[in-house]
């Protein structure tokens, strides 16, 4: 079974990269992103809350996600693989994903980092907060207010996985299908 975490800062592809990783090795996408962002478009009381956050460029409390993660992976307990993208974002949530895993007889099989240098992140979310809709694309503080999130609560997790030998580095830099490619070819490496 194959499990892929797909690792990296707000703009840096992860959505872009999943699906297609997705669509090639029969996976199920899991984005914590998206599923918020559907609450909200529910107008669910979660939805409500994670806003004000999101909002605000900040990660939502652990519980919040971790309880939805959770849901998915029981919801979809037939399934040849995941793609998580987004998840984890904190130490906890990376904890609680190994023990929901484990729990399942299952484990995270790699994780796939892609490396954007700040700046070609910032335009390329500006970029998207022109038609998007998304609220935290459109203002520049909040992009950047994310990226410093990430370095402070995410970053963190690289640590985590290259400790366990799950860690790969991929340029994420240059046009999405030579970044597919990359990410592809480091996936051959374990599924051939
Ligand atoms: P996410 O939905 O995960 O959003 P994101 O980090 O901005 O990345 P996304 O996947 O959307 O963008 P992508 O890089 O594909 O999170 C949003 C918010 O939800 C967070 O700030 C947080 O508040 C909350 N949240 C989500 N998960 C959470 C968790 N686990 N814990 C706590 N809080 C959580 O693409 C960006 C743009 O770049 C797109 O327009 C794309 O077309 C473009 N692009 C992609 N690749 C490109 C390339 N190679 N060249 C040019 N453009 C490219």
């Amino acid at each position: 079974m194959l499990n892929i975490v797909l690792f990296g800062p707000p703009g840096s592809g992860k959505g872009t990269q999943s699906i297609q990783l997705r669509d090639r090795y029969g996976l199920i996408h899991l984005s914590t992103g998206d599923i918020l962002r559907s609450e909200i478009a529910a107008g669910t009381d979660l939805g409500l809350r994670a806003m004000q956050l999101m909002d605000k460029g900040v990660l939502v409390p652990d519980e919040v996600v971790v309880g939805m993660i959770g849901s998915k992976l029981d919801e979809n307990n037939k399934a040849g693989g995941f793609i998580f993208d987004g998840f984890p974002r904190t130490i906890a949530q990376a904890e609680t994903l190994d023990e929901l895993l484990e729990d399942n007889n299952i484990s995270i099989t790699m994780v796939l980092a892609l490396d954007v240098e700040e700046e070609e992140l910032v335009k390329r979310l500006l970029h998207r907060g022109k038609d998007s809709g998304r609220s935290d694309d459109k203002n520049e503080m909040i992009i950047r207010n994310r990226i410093k999130e990430y370095h402070n609560k995410t970053t963190p997790l690289l640590n985590y996985y290259q400790k366990q030998n799950k860690l790969s580095n991929v340029k994420g830099m240059g046009n999405i299908e030579d970044i597919f490619e990359r990410l592809c070819n480091k996936v051959e490496v374990i599924v051939r």
